[in-house]
């Protein structure tokens, strides 16, 4: 990655799922020293601020299945501009969430740009549910659904365009909590998972390296966002996450993922979602998310 500019963009969003309190994810985040942490690296760093969330009465529309759809479909439709305007600037896009229904707008601001968009999604859920199979109503359980084009209209066409991202071009990664109707799509569509067992079995640099070359030789993508569910970690680590799921992702791992994608070279935005500071041990989730921002935008011990 060159020295971009990097621009953040918090997003105080909690109206994807029904615990409260991720909504101060990105203040966490800030707070454990975001910023100052990517400017030692040597990138200048540009806070954008938050992008407003509305209000929501958090209660599940019986028609649709879903909760709060308005309020996520205008915060998704705000965050989707900011992400598209700083990206046409020539920066590096760094959302700090909030609920993972955030990355619906993610995905619409940055697509729009490329023609061949790889994601890489570092998380315990396959977050592929659609209205129809969603045990919880929850939209953050559903944002890489939505971003493939199946789902409630409202939320496949943020920006007012679908597909987001093709499925051949999704990589997910530390998946181990993945529901029926998932499952299915996973097949169905061949989207690429390396659950904790590929993980366990390969080894975390040979996962990263084969979805490297994945999508950088197979899938041929112009532009590879990570986004990353604090979840996909154990809870060991950050239990400051509203779903945790045991069995997952070690610190260390975590660290040397976030390293070998540096040194690929691949990443051009990224989102950190799910950090929980009500449901936090001192601030210990945000900790590791900006440590592994550190890792994941070029720091090394020597
Ligand atoms: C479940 C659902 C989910 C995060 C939980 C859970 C989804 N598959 N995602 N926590 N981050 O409700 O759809
Ligand atoms: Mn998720
Ligand atoms: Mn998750
Ligand atoms: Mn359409």
């Amino acid at each position: 990655m060159n020295k971009k500019n990097i621009s953040i963009i918090g997003v105080p969003m909690d109206h994807g799922q029904n615990r409260r309190g991720v909504d101060m994810g990105p203040s966490a985040i800030r707070y454990a020293g975001v910023v100052d942490r990517i400017e030692s690296l040597g990138y200048s760093v540009t806070d954008e601020g938050d992008i407003q969330i509305g209000h929501a009465d958090g209660s599940i529309d019986e028609n649709t299945n879903l909760r709060n759809l308005k309020v996520v479909t205008d915060a998704t439709e705000a965050l989707g501009a900011k992400v598209f305007e700083v990206a046409e600037a020539g920066n590096f896009p760094l959302v700090l969430g909030g609920d993972h229904s955030i990355a619906i707008g993610t995905l619409a601001g940055i697509s729009e740009r490329h023609e061949n968009l790889g994601v890489i999604w570092y998380d315990a859920h396959a977050d592929m549910n659609t209205s129809d199979t969603s045990p919880s109503g929850n939209i953050h359980g559903m944002p890489l659904a939505a971003s493939f084009g199946l789902g409630h209209e409202q939320l496949t066409h943020i920006r007012g365009y679908s597909p987001k991202v093709k499925p051949e071009n999704i990589v997910i990664i530390g998946a181990r909590s993945v529901d029926p109707g998932e499952r299915e799509l996973i097949k169905e569509r061949g989207i690429r998972v390396y659950s904790m067992h590929e993980i366990d079995s390969m080894g975390m640099q040979a996962v990263i390296d084969d979805a490297i070359q994945y999508l950088k030789e197979k899938r041929r993508t112009d532009a590879v966002h990570l986004s990353l569910d604090l979840d996909g970690i154990d809870p060991m680590y950050t239990p400051g996450v509203g779903t945790p799921v045991p069995g997952g992702i070690t610190y260390r791992e975590s660290h040397l993922a976030m390293e070998l994608l540096f040194d690929a070279g691949i990443i051009t935005s990224a989102e950190f979602v799910e950090v929980n500071p009500i449901l936090d041990e001192k601030n210990r989730t945000a900790d590791v998310a900006v440590a592994l921002i550190g890792s994941l935008l070029g720091e090394k011990l020597l």
